[in-house]
């Protein structure tokens, strides 16, 4: 079980972003690397600019949750897991609960090519968890998320102070309150580099339903 400071949870509130380095085991990597594997052949490669994200890029390729249920049972099981869910709840200081929308819940997103980057964003749902299955080994090669927490417009991201940026390896993750934390994923700026990531989307009881096109244009 990942150790988690009593603070946890007032740091998410304060800074959006709480990492999770090592959160996922040696084995559990290497089951979850050979499953997107498989699913990443089922994938499909996505290049648009998303019109109601401030026409910010996407440039990856995707796999949607509908998907991934018909192929996968470990991830959607990874999903539901109740260790999991536990920790994400102290870690927010609050429930964490699953998403209704079988698309956005669990998604697969690979930058593979030079150039690729996921843009800025916000999410529908109130948390999302992060699991990186591989990364670059160097920061400087780009693949880092870029975020602003409390963030009044995407637009902040790159004009106001206070944004930062951080980089994982394989096996670490993330905890993002990911509807008000604008969020972008740096481009990949070589060849040959690879950035593997599940994004676990989870509600609250008290959330309020918040609904976007962006979701329907990357994964369906
Ligand atoms: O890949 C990441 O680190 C963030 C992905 C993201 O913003 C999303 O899937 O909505
Ligand atoms: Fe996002």
């Amino acid at each position: 079980m990942h150790f988690l400071e009593p603070a946890s949870a007032e740091r998410l509130t304060a800074d959006g972003y709480l990492p999770l380095p090592g959160l996922i085991t040696a084995d559990g990597l290497t089951l979850l690397r050979r499953e997107a594997a498989g699913l990443e052949a089922l994938a499909r490669r996505r290049d648009f600019t998303m019109e109601c994200m401030d026409d910010s890029p996407r440039h990856m390729t995707t796999l949607g949750g509908q998907m991934i249920t018909e192929a996968s049972d470990r991830i959607p099981a990874l999903y539901r897991d109740p260790d999991l869910a536990g920790l994400l709840a102290r870690a927010a200081g609050e429930p964490v609960t699953e998403i209704a929308d079988p698309v956005e819940r669990h998604v697969l997103n690979v930058l593979h090519r030079a150039g690729d980057t996921h843009g800025a964003d916000t999410d529908d749902h109130p948390y999302a968890l992060v699991l990186f299955l591989e990364a670059p080994e160097d920061p400087a090669d780009g693949g880092l998320v870029h975020f602003l927490p409390h963030a009044g417009s995407l637009r902040d991201l790159d004009a106001a102070d206070g944004s930062r940026t951080a980089r994982h390896r394989a096996g670490d993750a993330y905890l993002l309150r990911s509807d008000t934390t604008a969020h972008r994923v740096t481009p990949l700026i070589q060849p040959g580099l690879r950035r593997t990531v599940l994004n676990f989307a989870y509600t609250t009881p008290t959330a309020r339903p918040h609904r976007t096109e962006s979701a329907t244009e990357l994964y369906a």
